[in-house]
């Protein structure tokens, strides 16, 4: 990714639903500048780096809330050192409500022209800063292998300011046109990489806490490096007309760490738990067939002693629903982090 453009700001069509739609069709993208109130972003950031801080993963001397990377700390998803962290981070109740903020909630009514339906499931993101021997930046993806379902929209939103050195997401304008793209295993999402041409332009640009960029399923997307000392966070969700169906996955939390009692143990009041089952939603079944490609490859590079297949087997041992496969994935990374 060599230029990178600025978004197109899209802002003052924020009360234009069928102006907004138009535009996300169009580009597959909207960049929107303060759709979330600024100080309630900036509360939840500094509840999750108060876990954070206690963690360990914050430099000491440093303020929490400038978010300094204790980097001989450094770690990434899926890795246990990060989950430890991660876990109570993703419970937290006021990160939960922002992605269903009634500014949200209206603005994708207006976008679908129907009642929107937010996935409970949702990715909090916390990336260290990028070193020589340490990188977690997002690589280029599409959602909706991962997503499944009807068709959906992701929204990412930064937890703070990010300006662009801070490693923002970056979208491929126009690129949602062209489908799935072919794919091959490697250090991207879900241990999957794009290769070939990626059609469309390049675009990110510097964002404050409050501003949101919603994207098409198919909308090839990555993180810029984040090139400061600071852990970069955000969370992604994603939303969809209510009529359309879902995928059962989408239903539950974050890589089925907890149940949903377990999440709501911990809060302080019942507002925004469950809001998903008024709707009633349409459960259809989740197209595996990507991953099951991207097992297949895994497995045959991780024999071979390949270690670009390390990030595959990590997602099988902490993801996949068939003990042999997982069982198979841990011999096959212990084997590879002993040659290594
Ligand atoms: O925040 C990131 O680094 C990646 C976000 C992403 O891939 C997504 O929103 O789908």
């Amino acid at each position: 990714m060599t230029e990178i453009a600025s978004f197109t700001d899209s802002t003052a069509l924020l009360d234009d639903g069928p102006g907004l739609a138009a535009r996300l069709a169009e580009d597959g993208y909207l960049f929107l500048r303060g759709v979330l109130p600024r100080d309630e972003v900036l509360a939840v950031r500094e509840r999750l780096l108060a876990l954070a801080a206690a963690g360990g993963w914050l430099a000491e001397g440093t303020p929490h809330a400038a978010a300094i990377a204790e980097m001989g700390r450094a770690c990434k998803d899926p890795e246990p050192d990060y989950l430890r962290v991660y876990a109570p981070m993703w419970k937290d109740e006021a990160l939960h409500r922002l992605r269903i903020h009634e500014n949200v909630l209206a603005l994708f009514e207006r976008i679908f022209g129907e009642t929107v339906l937010t996935h409970p499931m949702f990715v909090l993101r916390n990336i260290f800063p990028r070193r020589d021997d340490f990188d977690f930046t997002t690589g280029m993806h599409q959602d909706k292998v991962h997503i499944g379902g009807a068709t959906n929209h992701a929204m990412w939103v930064p937890l703070g300011d990010v300006p662009r050195e801070k490693g923002p997401l970056a979208v491929a304008a126009g690129s949602h046109k062209a489908g799935v793209l072919d794919f091959e295993v490697g250090a991207g999402a879900g241990g999957m990489a794009l290769v070939g041409p990626i059609p469309g332009t390049w675009v990110s640009g510097d964002f404050q806490a409050g501003d949101v960029l919603i994207f098409a399923d198919t909308a090839v997307h990555q993180a810029l490096p984040n090139r400061s000392d600071e852990i970069r966070m955000s969370f992604d969700a994603r939303y969809q007309p209510a009529s359309q169906g879902i995928a059962e996955r989408e239903l539950k939390t974050y890589a089925d760490m907890y149940s949903w009692e377990e999440v709501y143990a911990g809060w302080e009041s019942t507002e925004g738990q469950y809001y998903w089952r008024d709707l009633s939603p349409e459960i259809i079944p989740f197209d595996n067939s990507y991953y099951e490609r991207r097992d297949v490859m895994a497995f045959e590079m991780a024999a071979r002693g390949d270690p670009a297949a390390r990030d595959a087997l990590l997602r099988i041992i902490q993801r996949d629903v068939d003990a042999g496969k997982r069982a198979r994935a841990e011999t096959l990374l212990a084997r590879l982090d002993t040659a290594a």
